[in-house]
C-alpha cells in the first residue's frame, strides 16, 4: 500500500518511521512518503496561507500550492489516481469500518491542512480527477491535520496484510461487534493489596466467558451508552419497578393513539379500541391489567399489559404491546414482549394475544416469537387470536 502525506509540518509525521509501521516500511509493506507543502510555494517567503474572502478570523490555505503539490504526486503514480483524505472536524467520522475501507486502497494521499482551512476549490477541483473524503478523529478541535492523519494511518496501516506480526494480534473487536472490551489482568496475583477476579484463576472457561460478557456490557452502559441497543440502555431487566399507575393513563392513551394509526390502516379501520377509546376507558385498562412503560429521560416511550384471563385461569393474556414510532426496530418490542411472557404466573399454561387480521407486521413477529393463530374470528371484529405455550 502506497500512501502519501502533504503538509508544512513533515516533522509531525516522524512518528512514522517508529514501531511496527516503521517496521513494515523498511520490509516493504507499506511505501509511505510525507511530502512539504511549502516545496510547491513559489514566492521567495514560500507563502502558504492568506486572508479569508468575507472576512472572519484566521487564515486560509492558498490552494496554488495544494493544486501543485497534487499533481505533482499524481504524476508519479504512473497512472494510477489515489484516494485523497482531507482531515477535518467537519468531515464525516472516522471509525473501524472506513479504516477497513481505506485498507482496502491501494494508494491513499492525506492532505494535512492549518489555519481555518484549505480553500474549499482545492476539494472541488480534486474531486474532478479522484475520490475526496474530508474525514473527522472527533468532536474536538486540533491545530492541524498532522496528528488526525497520523492515527488515521496507524489505523489503517495495521489492517493491511502481514504489517502485524504474529505477536500483535489483530483486535478489532471493540469496534466490531459494538461492544467495549473486557477488563485484562496479569501477574501478579495480589498488587497493591488489590485482587486479580477470582472467576480468572478459577480454571472454569465457561465462567469466565460468562464473567467477561457481563463485564463487556457493565461497561459499555458506563461509558458508551450509545453503542448499546436502545432494549439495553433502557433498562428493560429493571421494567419490574415501572409498573404503570393512573399517572401514567394520559401518555399511554397518546403513545397507543400514535402507535395505533399503522394498524388502522393495515386493517383498513378505525373501529380499533385502542385507537379510539377514552382517557377514561385507558385509565380503567390499568386497573384491570397489570401494565408496564419504559421510560427514557422522562419520557414514555413503550409499554405492555398483562393478565390472567378472566375467563380462564390457565391463560396470560398479553395486550397493548407499543413503541414509539420513533423509537421501532431496535428490539424493544420484542424485548418487551419477553418480559410480558416472562411475568405470566405460576399456573399458566398459555400466552394468549390478539391483532388485527391484517396487520401482517405484527403477525409475522408473533410468529417468529413462536405463536400460532387460532382458527376463527379473534376476540374482537376483524381480529385474530394467537397463542403459545408457556414454557415452564
Ligand atoms: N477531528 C479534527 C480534525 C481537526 C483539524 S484538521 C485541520 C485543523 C483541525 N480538528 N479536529
Amino acid at each position: 500500500m502506497r500512501i502519501d502525506v502533504l503538509t508544512i509540518f513533515p516533522d509531525y509525521l516522524a512518528p512514522l518511521g517508529l514501531s511496527l509501521i516503521g517496521k513494515a516500511r523498511g520490509r516493504g509493506l507499506l511505501d509511505v512518503r510525507v511530502h512539504d507543502l511549502r516545496e510547491h510555494t513559489t514566492d521567495a517567503h514560500r507563502t502558504v496561507d492568506d486572508t479569508p474572502y468575507g472576512g472572519g478570523p484566521g487564515m486560509v490555505m492558498k490552494p496554488e500550492p495544494w493544486g501543485a503539490a497534487l499533481d505533482a504526486v499524481v504524476a508519479r503514480g504512473g497512472g494510477a489516481v489515489p484516494r485523497l483524505v482531507v482531515p477535518g472536524p467537519g468531515g464525516m467520522p472516522f471509525t473501524q469500518l472506513l479504516a477497513r475501507e481505506l485498507a482496502a486502497e491501494p494508494w491513499l494521499v492525506f492532505a494535512c491542512g492549518r489555519y481555518e482551512g484549505i480553500d474549499e476549490r482545492v476539494i472541488e477541483d480534486a474531486a474532478t480527477r479522484m475520490r475526496v473524503s474530508v474525514v473527522s478523529l472527533g468532536d474536538y478541535v486540533l491545530n492541524g491535520g498532522e496528528v488526525a492523519a497520523l492515527a488515521m494511518v496507524e489505523a489503517v496501516a495495521r489492517l493491511v496484510p502481514g504489517v502485524l506480526g504474529n505477536a500483535e494480534s489483530l483486535v478489532e473487536e471493540s469496534h466490531v461487534d459494538g461492544l467495549l472490551e473486557y477488563p485484562v489482568y496479569t501477574k501478579p496475583p495480589v498488587w497493591r493489596g488489590l485482587e486479580v477476579p477470582p472467576v480468572l484463576v478459577s480454571g472454569n472457561h465457561a465462567a469466565i466467558r460468562e464473567w467477561r460478557h457481563g463485564q463487556r456490557l457493565r461497561r459499555t452502559a458506563a461509558r458508551r451508552p450509545d453503542l448499546l441497543h436502545a432494549s439495553e440502555a433502557l433498562g428493560i431487566e429493571g421494567l419490574g419497578t415501572l409498573v404503570a399507575t393512573a399517572g401514567d393513563a394520559a401518555e399511554l392513551g397518546t403513545l397507543q393513539r400514535a402507535c395505533w394509526v399503522s394498524e388502522a390502516m393495515a386493517n383498513d379501520s378505525l373501529d380499533i379500541p385502542s385507537l379510539t377509546e377514552s382517557m377514561e376507558t385507558v385509565r380503567q385498562g390499568l386497573g384491570e391489567w397489570r401494565t408496564w412503560v419504559v421510560r427514557d429521560s422522562g419520557r414514555l416511550v413503550a409499554s405492555v399489559r398483562g393478565r390472567v384471563s378472566p375467563d380462564d385461569p390457565q391463560t396470560w393474556e398479553i395486550g397493548r404491546l407499543m413503541v414509539a414510532p420513533d423509537l421501532q426496530g431496535r428490539g424493544i418490542g420484542r424485548a418487551l414482549l419477553d418480559f410480558a411472557e416472562g411475568a405470566a404466573p405460576e399456573g399458566t399454561t398459555t400466552l394468549w394475544l390478539n391483532t388485527g387480521r391484517g396487520s401482517a407486521d405484527n403477525l409475522r413477529r408473533y410468529k417468529r416469537a413462536g405463536y400460532r393463530i387460532l382458527a376463527g374470528e379473534g376476540r374482537y371484529p376483524g381480529t385474530v387470536d394467537l397463542t403459545k405455550r408457556r414454557r415452564p
